[in-house]
């Protein structure tokens, strides 16, 4: 047994493991705030840009999409919240020199920790065809060489216009309008790596791919289950929503094959006795096999099903479609299979059967641990099934409560970021534009890699993320990248897709949320919507990074004039000008949106979307009823001696975005290359705690992936179940590994065997 790290980074290879903790927030979470973006951004700034965040009249923080409450704090942030605003707000720049001091086959050595902090993009770079340096370049040459091979293209459909979701409304409704003018709709984005498994749900089941709940919801909730979420880490604010709904009475489940600890105990930095006690949070722990929901919650429905007057008969009698069908399925179900596939005790269903029981408005919150498995549509369904058999959609205090991740996924979507867009929208934006947009379907991420890697793709355009590092089988992605003609990245940090590039690259550097935006019509505002569907103004205060900087909007516009020339009928000029004549488009193409303008103008005053099933309990599918769906159960199967390894964030970074390398809750310091394992199945396989192995995951394509050198630790998960950060463990999730019908990667369940590193 190796028990030395192997050679590597060795600042990032060094993890030490103390005992996790217990309680989320509270005062050390305050002081690690005040800390962390002290050093990017020196005391002033931290005071002058964190009184901003969340307030009224600021902007939005570019961290989580948990909505803001009615009443907010002075501080209406949170530790993470201020991570990711002191990364983007940074006094660090990578300038031109930078560029030139460091080649591009240098800078992919590096780690993504160590590229992101070097700081903010001050200027416009390009990688001429064969070179090894970025160069400067002006914003004209750079969308003169975007058009040129644009314009070399057999069609449109060679070109790829992906999206991450921190871009604004304004900038997303341009974007996809530039895209369709120019004739494809390959508008992959983060969704489809991400919640697309809950949009495919809900819409095929209640017709809306959106939550149904709003924040005073939560509030009125007598039960709300948190399945494959770690908000103590991921949306801590949601923490203050969970403590104020259990003082208003509401009881909580979490469903977690890890005991995460935001979900255990509760200090609120804001409240004298939150920081000084800290309340529980959870009443039930169900610490689940990964990919065990689906099963869970089709017993759950059998075990309502026979409970005498459990059923809302008279919803399901008015409101929905499939019920006999579904009740077939779920009297099927079998106790020993679902303990099987769960690894729960009975007595734990049983105890949370009888808490669904007593409650009459139930909430279910899911993330990540839901969407990202090879049955996560199957398994959000038999959630949607959960709720209807109990009317617990379309009433106060009930409802389907998917958590979104980046601040503005939804917005994006709202505005027609969609590689499907629906027929009604593209009518909408004909009507509106006159010109004739693309009915044929475009590429998901994971088909764009394909057609990147088959050549078919030759142009890859980045609104922001970091494609290379945040999609699954990192070196077919790699060597996907570097088939293309030309890679360009909005950004406003250096990533790894700078650095794995096409033949050509560009860098376009971004003005981000924090930051004033002026335009020839005056000083600018965004748009965003949140998790819930709450839309409101976001206003940057601070001087931008650079003076070289465009903002997105500004961008798209130049762009789509290079680019599309006097075959363009979208007044691209008076867009750029002032986002207001943006606003009015969106409020003529998309349903909700009438008066955009009026209703944004005044500060802190945002509004709801309408969501049919949630005010009207009107279900807009092809029945005109909420749908009951029978699929098959199913669960991961995990062959003798080997691990189900999940792929999870650490509490130190933003998705790709490393900010530091501790994991405070769970007790890692000084590192990311480790693995989870339970103490038990660490001993059946042999591997010591503090021992170092390679994750070699296995798939049926007979491919042998591996990820070298992590340091196990005996960590209390579900039996069978490991956990690895995400994205040093992308290389592990086969491109072909999807979900169904979402395609979205099953990151959540790769098959691994432990295997000893290799002596150095
Ligand atoms: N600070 C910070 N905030 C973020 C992000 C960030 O990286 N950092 N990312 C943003 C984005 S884009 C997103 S999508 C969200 C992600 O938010 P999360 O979904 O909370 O993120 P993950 O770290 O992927 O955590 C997945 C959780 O699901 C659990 N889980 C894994 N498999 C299963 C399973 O099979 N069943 C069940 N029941 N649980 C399971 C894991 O143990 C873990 O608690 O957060 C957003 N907010
Ligand atoms: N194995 C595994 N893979 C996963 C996941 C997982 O759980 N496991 N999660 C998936 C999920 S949920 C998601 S959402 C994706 C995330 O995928 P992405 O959204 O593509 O990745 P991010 O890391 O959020 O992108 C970070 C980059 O965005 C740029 N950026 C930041 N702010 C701005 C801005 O305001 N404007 C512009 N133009 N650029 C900006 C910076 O340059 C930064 O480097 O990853 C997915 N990949
Ligand atoms: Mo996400």
């Amino acid at each position: 047994m190796v028990t030395k790290a192997p050679k590597g980074d060795p600042v990032q290879d060094a993890p030490k493991v103390v005992a996790p903790e217990h309680a989320a927030a509270g005062l050390p979470a305050i002081g690690r705030t005040l800390r962390v973006a002290q050093r990017q951004m020196g005391v002033r700034r931290t005071a002058l840009t964190l009184l901003r965040v969340n307030q009224e009249d600021g902007f939005d923080c570019p961290g989580c999409a948990w909505p803001e409450p009615e009443r907010r704090h002075t501080a209406e942030f949170c530790e993470n919240g201020a991570k990711a605003i002191a990364e983007e707000a940074t006094l660090r720049r990578v300038t031109p020199e930078f560029f030139a001091a460091h080649p591009v086959s240098e800078l992919a050595e590096k780690s993504g920790y160590w590229l992101g902090q070097q700081g903010r993009l001050t200027h416009p770079m390009y990688l001429p065809e064969g070179a090894d340096h970025y160069e400067p370049v002006g914003w004209e040459r750079a969308f003169d060489i975007i058009a040129e091979e644009i314009s070399a293209l057999d069609s449109p459909d060679e070109a790829v216009f992906y999206t991450s979701g921190r871009t604004s409304n304004e900038a997303a409704f341009l974007y996809q309008l530039f895209a369709r003018e120019l004739g494809t709709n390959n508008l992959p984005d983060c969704s489809n790596l991400c919640h697309e498994s809950s949009g495919r749900a809900l819409t095929e089941t209640i017709g809306v791919g959106k939550g149904s709940v709003l924040l005073e919801d939560l509030y009125q909730a007598d039960l709300i289950i948190v399945a494959g979420q770690n908000p103590g880490t991921n949306h801590p604010r949601m923490l203050s929503a969970l403590e104020r709904a259990k003082a208003a009475g509401a009881r909580i489940i979490s469903v977690n094959p890890l005991p995460e600890a935001g979900l255990e105990r509760f200090k609120n930095p804001q409240t004298p006795q939150g920081l000084l006690r800290g309340s529980p949070l959870t009443d039930l722990f169900l610490q689940i096999r990964i990919g065990g929901d689906q099963a869970l919650f089709r017993l759950l429905n059998k075990l309502i099903i026979e409970t005498e007057g459990a059923v809302d008969e008279e919803f399901v009698r008015q409101h929905t479609h499939g019920y006999e069908e579904f009740a077939a399925a779920a009297r099927a179900a079998d106790w020993d299979r679902t303990l099987a596939a769960t690894g729960l005790p009975r007595e734990r269903i049983e105890e949370a059967l009888r808490m669904v029981l007593a409650s009459r408005r139930i909430i279910v919150c899911w993330a990540m641990g839901l969407t990202q498995h090879k049955h996560s549509v199957p398994t959000i369904r038999e959630i949607v099934n959960f709720l209807l058999l109990r009317g617990n959609i379309g009433r106060p205090g009930a409802g389907v409560c998917p958590v979104r991740g980046h601040s503005n996924v939804q917005g994006d979507r709202t505005m027609g970021i969609v590689e499907r867009p629906s027929p009604a929208f593209l009518d909408a934006l004909e009507k509106e534009f006159g010109f004739t947009p693309p009915r044929r379907p475009g590429y998901d991420v994971v088909r764009a890699i394909r057609a990147l890697r088959d050549g078919e793709a030759k142009v890859f355009f980045a609104m922001g993320g970091n494609f290379v590092a945040a999609s699954p089988d990192t070196e077919v992605t790699e060597a996907a990248m570097r088939r293309a003609r030309l890679t360009v990245h909005v950004s406003t940090k250096l990533n790894r897709s700078h650095v794995v590039t096409g033949a050509r690259a560009l860098i376009l550097p971004t003005l981000g949320r924090t930051e004033r935006d002026v335009q020839a019509g005056g000083e600018q505002f965004v748009t965003v919507e949140d998790s819930m569907g709450m839309v409101h103004a976001s206003r940057g205060r601070l001087e931008p990074a650079s003076p070289h900087l465009l903002s997105e909007p500004a961008i798209v516009c130049r762009l789509a004039r290079r680019v599309l020339g006097g075959r363009s009928v979208v007044p691209w000029e008076e867009f750029e000008r002032d986002y207001a004549a943006i606003r009015d488009r969106i409020a003529r193409v998309i349903p909700g949106f009438e008066d955009f303008n009026a209703r944004v103008a005044h500060p802190g005053k945002g509004f709801a979307l309408p969501h049919a099933p949630r005010d009207e309990r009107r279900f807009p599918t092809a029945t005109g009823k909420a749908h009951f769906t029978a699929a098959p159960v199913e669960h991961p199967e995990v062959p003798e001696g080997r691990l189900l390894l999940q792929t999870l964030r650490s509490h130190d970074q933003y998705n790709t975005t490393v900010y530091g390398l501790d994991d405070r809750y769970r007790g890692i310091r000084n590192g990311r290359r480790v693995v989870l394992v339970n103490p038990e199945d660490a001993r059946a396989l042999g591997v010591a705690d503090g021992s170092y192995v390679d994750l070699v995951g296995e798939w049926k394509d007979g491919v042998e992936r591996r990820a070298p050198g992590f340091r196990v630790v005996h960590y209390p998960t579900a039996r069978g179940c490991a956990a690895a950060y995400y994205p040093e463990t992308n290389v592990l999730v086969p491109l072909d590994a999807t979900a169904d019908v979402s395609n979205t990667p099953a990151s959540k369940s790769v098959v691994v065997r432990l295997e000893q590193s290799a002596a150095d």
